[in-house]
């Protein structure tokens, strides 16, 4: 046995089994032979700086560990990785460092290749996707296709959001309270000609089969609240004319509220400014010069702007214009603002001052009637708990449910009984509503693919035929957004003139790109069939490792990607093009890591390189540090000095094998009492392993290891590969060159996960008696270590004590840790 007390070098044998690795191609899965596949997917990044910085590797680290975890448990798991290379993100980067996109993301996915290597990740590397290779954007362009025929790929002119710095349209989804998702500046309206996908066709099925998925709480929730399905009626408002009624019999204003119950609280009625009412009214509306400025004034704003909660509310009430209150019959006024907008719902609204924040402070300001119509009866109707007495002056609104009060004869009902009852009463229309908008999808930039669509003067809007793509994307020096409301690709005659496939006269193409949302829409179903030529998929290999067993990702993508790629897929199903409409069995968000309490980012200067700590402390301390901080999905907190418990632990099992090396052959004495220790650490491993409570299943052995040290090595010996086994996924170099170390056969990382036994983890129970002022009367079993604080609750707990107790509280409980508790009454 050579070098029998060498120290723990890290380094060296780190390198010594990367090398090892990365010339057998070691992690690389057999996608054709594979017998027991499990897809482990992790959400590919976009090569949008140098180099990845340790809060990704973070989440890819915690990835791996679940994709290590499930090998040892015997399944073939494929674990690939790629580069969502196309988009602004990587365009932007590239306009700062004033390079031209092609080059400089080359180089920066050489950089993130070579530093997701260096984690001791297991990918397959002959899986890489790219986005930007054509071989892969054909397939885009290809969906585009399909959505296009299929009628859910349309072009209208809206008015959409406009970030004036990236210099392009963007969706909804990435327009985050008001500023552009990539670059955070104020967004602006603009009215353009987009092309559109029809998600909203799926809003239903898309909030119906988040029931069927396992996924993390907070991302189902997050889509429930963006898909936004809200039930409510539709009533109707007659309009009189302020003075004297009936000359206008003919008109009614409809609108959608989800609060009927609040009906007699409506106190004034207020249209969206571009509501067509307003136009039609004109001759009756005396102050229509100060109306026209009102509107041409909103027209100019953002959605998210005009409807963040903290803007200063603005209207202008319709002079010489009462709506008709239908349930008591009340004229009330009408007014035009801009915090009601014309594409939601009706595009009107009744306001309810006393119990809709919005109205409340609009009312407040210009001194309209608030009406109280709904009472809390219980701290429970009260989502704030702040109980309000009527008409007392409320000093914000209730929003809570409760009694109804002035409501004629519903007064005294429940409030949630009289949502049905008034809109009914009304002759309102049941009617549900989605917030979730189509997807608009292009982009007035260079680097994405051409949406492959041609416009011909005779025939139209006239498709790529399928068998001219890819439409390559040509090369631009100057790649810059315009700021047009045309792409770069626009300036490129070369490109843009095409004959029509159809007439084969004259034609132009389309000059926007995609956005990069529609390429990773379905990256993960290219995974097993990259190098596949003539499809974009193969079916028998899609059918093998698909739908995804375990997808890690971030939160800020639960209504960005994560919807979009369910929606694609349901699309794909649709079109009987894959068998499973949910792309993702299961879905874990991890959370983010911090350092010293806050966010890493280049201006704080507090960017954690990752290279740097590696080669200070090693990958495997690394790793395992970076999943000690906390549950995976919390996110954790980097302290540098932290790092350092970690490695300690790694060098004590490295030098609790030495010992046990020098012990071998010694007969192996078996100690019950260390042998439950196994069993429950393999139990709590396994359990924290599988739901990424990582921290707890490394304190789990780090408690094992102390046992160990404190037994005696001959004892230890028959228990460091169970240790190895249990630590290997989390440190899989260190793990790897001991069990070389200790000649056991092949790898470690090729063993099975041990299994516990459930016998010898069975605490031992111990039976208490209880007594009531001294008489003996119930006896419970309890565990042998049981706290006394436990032992007085599971006492008090006890039916024949409560029913003795009968609501009563005890004076005094007396516990005698372990034997006796006695109640006092
Ligand atoms: C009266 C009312 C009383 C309302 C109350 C709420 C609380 P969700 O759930 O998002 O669908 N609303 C309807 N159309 C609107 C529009 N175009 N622009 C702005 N707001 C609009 O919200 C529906 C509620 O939002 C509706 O119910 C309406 O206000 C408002 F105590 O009607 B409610
Ligand atoms: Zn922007």
């Amino acid at each position: 046995m050579k070098n029998i007390m060498e120290n723990y070098n890290p380094l060296k044998i780190e390198k010594k089994w990367a090398k090892k690795w990365d010339k057998e191609n070691r992690w690389q899965v057999d996608i054709n032979k594979a017998k027991k596949p499990y897809f482990n997917l992790m959400m590919f990044p976009y090569p949008s700086a140098e180099g990845l910085h340790i809060g990704n590797l973070y989440a890819f680290i915690g990835s791996d560990i679940h994709g290590r975890y499930m090998r040892l448990r015997g399944y073939d798991v494929f674990e690939p990785m790629g580069f969502d290379a196309f988009g602004i993100h990587s365009e932007n980067f590239a306009i700062r460092e004033n390079t031209h996109p092609r080059e400089l993301i080359k180089k920066s996915t050489d950089n993130f290749r070579r530093q997701l290597k260096q984690t001791g990740n297991m990918y397959s590397w002959d899986q890489e996707v790219n986005t930007t290779d054509p071989a892969y954007y054909k397939w885009t362009q290809w969906l585009f296709l399909q959505l296009y025929k299929a009628g859910l790929a349309y072009r209208k002119e809206a008015p959409v959001s406009w970030c004036p710095s990236c210099k392009t349209v963007l969706a909804n989804e990435q327009v985050i309270a008001g500023k552009c998702e990539r670059c955070d500046s104020l967004v602006e309206t603009k009215k353009l000609k987009q092309w559109f996908l029809k998600i909203t066709d799926y809003s239903e099925r898309l909030l119906e089969n988040l029931k069927t998925i396992d996924w993390s709480e907070r991302t189902k929730i997050a889509q429930t609240n963006w898909i936004g399905k809200s039930q409510g009626y539709r009533i109707r408002f007659s309009i009189e004319s302020a003075n004297g009624k009936s000359q206008m019999a003919n008109h009614f204003v409809e609108v959608f509220t989800t609060r009927p119950d609040t009906l007699y609280g409506a106190t004034y009625v207020v249209l969206a400014p571009e509501h067509e009412l307003v136009e039609k009214l004109k001759e009756r509306i005396e102050n229509w010069e100060e109306v026209v400025l009102y509107i041409e004034k909103s027209k100019k704003q953002g959605v998210a702007e005009r409807t963040r909660d903290d803007k200063e509310k603005t209207g202008v009430a319709l002079e010489g214009i009462r709506a008709v209150n239908p349930v008591n019959k009340e004229e009330v006024p009408v007014w035009i603002a801009d915090y009601v907008l014309a594409e939601y719902g009706t595009g009107a609204i009744m306001a309810v001052p006393a119990h809709d924040q919005r109205d409340f402070a609009f009312a407040q300001k210009y001194n309209l009637q608030i009406r109280q119509v709904i009472e809390p009866v219980s701290s429970e109707d009260s989502p704030n708990s702040k109980f309000k007495i009527p008409n007392s002056g409320l000093t914000e609104a209730y929003e809570g449910g409760g009694v109804m009060i002035n409501s004629g004869k519903f007064d005294g009902m429940k409030s949630e009984e009289a949502r049905e009852a008034i809109g009914e009463y009304a002759e309102g229309d049941s009617e549900t509503h989605f917030h979730l908008r189509d997807w608009l999808i292009s982009r007035q930039r260079y680097w994405g693919p051409p949406i492959p669509m041609i416009y011909c003067d005779k025939c139209g809007t006239v498709p790529v035929p399928e068998e001219d793509l890819p439409v390559e994307l040509p090369h631009v020096e100057d790649f810059k957004p315009t700021g047009t409301d045309k792409s770069p690709l626009a300036t490129v005659e070369e490109f843009v003139k095409v004959k029509c496939p159809q007439c084969k006269g004259d034609a132009q193409r389309e000059t926007d790109v995609s956005d990069t949302f529609l390429d990773s829409a379905w990256y993960y179903l290219r995974y097993p069939s990259v190098g596949i030529d003539g499809e974009p998929w193969d079916r028998a290999l899609t059918k093998k490792w698909l739908p995804v067993d375990m997808y890690i990702g971030g939160q800020e993508h639960a209504v960005l990607h994560l919807m979009y790629v369910r929606f694609i897929t349901m699309f794909l199903h649709d079109q009987k093009l894959i068998d499973f409409e949910e792309p993702f069995k299961k879905f874990r968000a991890h959370g983010l890591l911090i350092k010293e309490g806050a966010k890493i980012s280049k201006s704080r200067g507090n960017i954690v390189v990752p290279d740097e700590y590696f080669d200070a402390w090693g990958v495997d301390t690394v790793r395992m540090y970076l999943m000690f901080l906390s549950p995976l999905e919390d996110g954790g907190d980097w302290h540098d000095e932290g790092i350092r418990g970690v490695h300690r632990f790694l060098g004590r099992v490295w030098g609790l094998v030495q010992k046990s090396q020098i012990a071998n052959g010694e007969s192996q004495i078996a100690d019950e009492n260390l042998q439950r220790i196994k069993h429950k650490t393999i139990k709590r491993v396994t359990e924290d392993v599988e739901r990424l409570h990582y921290n707890t299943a490394i304190s789990a052995m780090m408690e094992y290891l102390n046992e160990l040290v404190n037994s005696k090595w001959q004892i230890a010996n028959g228990h460091i590969q169970t240790l190895l086994i249990l630590l290997a996924p989390f440190a899989p170099h260190i793990t790897e060159e001991l069990w070389e170390r200790l000649d056991e056969k092949g790898s470690v990382h090729d063993q099975q996960w041990p299994d516990f036994d459930p016998k010898l983890i069975i605490d031992e129970k111990i039976e208490v008696p209880i007594q009531v002022n001294g008489k003996l009367r119930a006896k419970i079993e309890v565990e042998a270590d049981i706290s006394e604080k436990e032992l007085e609750k599971a006492a008090l707990a006890n039916e024949k004590i409560k029913k003795l107790l009968d609501g009563k509280e005890p004076k005094k409980v007396i516990v005698v840790s372990g034997r006796l508790v006695n109640v006092v009454v």
